[in-house]
């Protein structure tokens, strides 16, 4: 060979080959760093999540040691016997069984697969416990595409948005109205069905106050991925204030809400739509009580602003796709500005 003092193409190949290689691991490692974000499951606001990640924990870095021996094995055999030029091309000795060996490697995945159990069950016999009795009851209906929230011992019913108070157990009752979704509070809590003619149940008790994501986690249609809610966790004396604003009847209209209040009848929106102290009862969409004091519409997709919730009345198709709001009369702008004066004062 020529020395030319170029590398050659091969080594170049090479070059960049494991250049490629160690960009793509590194993007693949850079979503494992853990980051503070509003889904992540790694900093736990509530017990539930903290029995969780003590299972997760060690069963990661179990995972680890097990993929550095047996990778650390696979590196060595590749080059303590990979060919050598001075190999004659005869095949290497045929081994057939190794008592000694296959004992090994029976007993070792077992005794691995025996410690995941033991911590497996005893995260489940935490989570799985009875609550507390003073636990906040509160049962939530799962519809396609948004969640309906009743407190049955407060009477109480909202939608998408669930107060509860810090420190206090949280008692969930977990019911459909059509097909399978599932209740997921990243933060908060593990996954858990609501299926159709059954009652799942799940209780947590939050350590930190604020606003938590929360959205289905079981692909039930259409609008699926907006399947969002939310909840607040505050402190008992706003929680309590909360719940006694939510007790309370809708408000009485004056000028354009009173309006808009008797379009609500006359253009069908009471045929699925619930706001206490009215004519209207509908059980097909939200309860509109008090809508106006909810951060987020349309299964926590859409920020409460005027201007989101006129969007929404005008044409909810388009912000939403396939969600079940199908208006059978159409509406003018005026019918439009004179209702979102109305859903705005539902406070
Ligand atoms: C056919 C039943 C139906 C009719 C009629 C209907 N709605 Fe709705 N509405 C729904 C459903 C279902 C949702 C929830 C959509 C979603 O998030 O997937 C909804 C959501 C809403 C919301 C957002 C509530 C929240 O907390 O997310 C508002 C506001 C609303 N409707 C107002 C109206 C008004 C005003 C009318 C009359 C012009 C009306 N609706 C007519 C079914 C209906
Ligand atoms: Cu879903």
């Amino acid at each position: 060979m020529r020395l030319t003092g170029h590398a050659p193409a091969w080594r170049l190949a090479r070059m960049a080959g494991l250049v490629a290689i160690g960009a793509v691991v590194a993007a693949f490692l850079a979503g494992c760093g853990a980051v503070d974000t509003p889904q992540t499951m790694l900093f736990p606001r509530s017990d539930n999540n903290q029995a969780i990640n003590d299972l997760y924990a060690p069963l990661t870095w179990l995972a680890v040691v097990i993929f550095i021996i047996v990778q650390g094995l696979l590196v060595y055999s590749i080059f303590r016997f990979r060919v050598r030029d001075d190999d004659d091309d005869s095949i290497p000795p045929q081994i057939h069984g190794n008592t000694r060996l296959e004992i090994v490697w029976t007993l070792a995945p077992s005794i691995v697969v025996v410690i995941m159990l033991i911590l497996t069950y005893q995260t489940m016999a935490v989570i799985e416990a009875d609550p507390p009795p003073d636990a906040l009851r509160v049962r939530v209906v799962g519809h396609q595409w948004w969640w309906e929230v009743h407190y049955p011992d407060h009477d109480v019913v909202t939608a998408n948005e669930i107060h509860i108070p810090i420190d206090r157990a949280v008692y969930f009752e977990l019911e459909s109205n059509d097909v399978i979704h599932s209740f997921w509070v990243p933060r908060l809590m593990g996954k858990r069905d609501l299926m159709p003619g059954s009652t799942n149940t799940i209780w947590f008790t939050p350590s930190e106050e604020g606003l938590y994501l929360g959205q289905c986690a079981e692909y039930c249609g259409t609008a699926h991925a907006q399947m969002r809610f939310h909840v607040v966790v505050e402190s008992e004396t706003a929680f309590n204030n909360w719940l006694e604003r939510q007790r309370e009847p809708a408000v009485e209209m004056t000028g354009d809400a009173a309006e808009g209040a008797a379009l609500f009848v006359s253009r069908a929106c009471v045929t699925c739509h619930t706001i206490r102290g009215t004519d209207a009862i509908g059980t097909i969409g939200p309860d509109l009580t008090h809508v106006a004091r909810r951060s987020y519409i349309a299964g926590g997709i859409l920020e409460n602003t005027p201007g989101n919730v006129r969007n929404w009345i005008g044409d909810s198709q388009s912000l939403k796709p396939g969600n079940l709001m199908v208006l059978p009369v159409e509406l003018s702008e005026e019918d439009i500005r004179l209702l979102t004066a109305y859903i705005l004062a539902l406070k």
